[in-house]
């Protein structure tokens, strides 16, 4: 997105322009083209929009690729069609797929026509030429020529950005300075994205990759920083002596172990929150628990979960913030399942199963601001 718009160097490759409204005032967000932009493609032939993603069509694309991002560097189906799946982040946009018919050939036109709603997405394609009838039928044969057909399509669409900072905080400037005195930041101890699961290999890998071996960095590791962490600790308020503790979103509470007096393991006294959306969070070691299984958090700071504490397997008043998403579809949330909100953004693939996508309602700025203390 955001290339050169200046240059005419492939002819009829077409491009789309997203608008977008703040007030009554538009201006152009993004100029986007295709990742296989090539002379007469004719991309942006039609578009449609739903939400934050944005399907964008080339009919006379002309790879013989099928399905879902296949190979689209070559040219040997002449206009086939394709079409190309954008979604925004904020206001960044970004190619999340690349979409061919089942049965590619040349001359059909995939994406003549397109409708987005939600996550469901149509794709006409009107020279499509088998005689098949209804749905699913034999899609191989060629013996009703410009016949036509429809593709449909379930995006698998990324969440937008919906997790705030489990604690109270007028602004970021606060959050960084206030929230203690003197020093700025409150994560103490980062998602560990080398070794899943507790397993222990003498590192860590935060979230945008950096690697901190602790044989060789112990000595600024200390207590703050520990190897296969499964989630994100927040340390206390320095200026306040308890602290209420927030879900990061709305949602229904579950999950409430209140009763760990004394408890010396895992997470101690804690609360679940399901957020209707896949994702769980985790509030763990809290000194008091103020919500019941079954309670709707509707307005998130008019409704503390607990206070901050030390319970369980802790060694000193922290918050451990875990981020769970179902990716099995199942309704239980894993420890297989467990995210860092913070994404992921390192070269090689991330050694946990389910994807981590930035889900913070901040930007990338507000979070440096949050890890600035160590
Ligand atoms: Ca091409
Ligand atoms: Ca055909
Ligand atoms: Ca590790
Ligand atoms: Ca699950
Ligand atoms: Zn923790």
């Amino acid at each position: 997105m955001n290339g050169d718009g200046a240059n005419n160097s492939a002819t009829g490759s077409g491009a789309a322009y997203v608008f977008a409204r703040s007030g009554t005032t538009w201006s152009q967000q993004a100029y986007l083209k295709a990742s296989n932009t090539e002379t007469m493609d004719r991309l942006g032939q039609a578009v449609s929009l739903s939400g934050d993603t944005l399907v964008i069509t080339a009919p006379p694309e002309s790879s013989k690729a099928t399905g879902v991002n296949g190979n689209q560097a070559d040219n040997s189906a002449y206009a086939s069609g394709a079409a190309y799946v954008f979604t925004r982040s904020g206001t960044t946009w970004s190619q999340q797929a690349y979409l061919k018919a089942s049965n590619t050939e040349a001359y059909d036109q995939f994406s003549s026509a397109v409708s987005l709603s939600g996550d469901t997405l149509v794709v006409g394609a009107r020279s499509e030429s088998s005689n098949a009838t209804g749905v699913n039928g034999d899609q191989a044969n060629n013996l009703a020529p410009g016949s036509g057909a429809a593709y449909v399509f379930t995006l698998k669409i990324p969440p937008s950005p919906f997790l705030d900072l489990p604690f109270q905080y007028t602004n970021f400037s606060v959050a960084a300075n206030g929230n203690f005195s003197g020093s700025s930041g409150r994560v103490n101890s980062w998602f560990d994205h080398s070794i899943p699961n507790y397993s222990k290999n003498s590192n860590l890998t935060k979230w945008d990759g950096s690697l901190f071996d602790f044989t060789q960095v112990a000595s600024i590791q200390g207590l703050s920083w520990y190897d296969g962490h499964n989630g994100t600790d927040f340390s206390h308020d320095r200026s306040q002596t308890t602290e209420d503790i927030y879900a990061a979103a709305n949602g229904t509470v579950f999950g409430v172990v209140n009763n760990c007096g004394g408890c010396t393991t895992s997470y101690g006294n804690r609360v679940w929150i399901d957020h209707n959306n896949g994702y769980a969070t985790l509030y763990g070691h809290l000194n008091t628990v103020s919500v019941t299984n079954g309670t709707l958090i509707t307005d998130r700071i008019a409704q503390p979960l607990g206070v901050m504490g030390n319970t369980g397997g802790s060694k000193g008043v922290h918050l451990h913030f875990g981020l769970y998403y179902d990716q099995n579809g199942d309704g239980q949330w894993t420890e297989s399942e467990v995210v860092d909100p913070y994404g992921w953004k390192g070269a090689t693939n991330d050694s946990w199963s389910v994807p981590s996508l930035y889900l913070w309602i901040h930007p990338l700025s507000a979070q440096q601001l949050i890890e600035a203390w160590t």
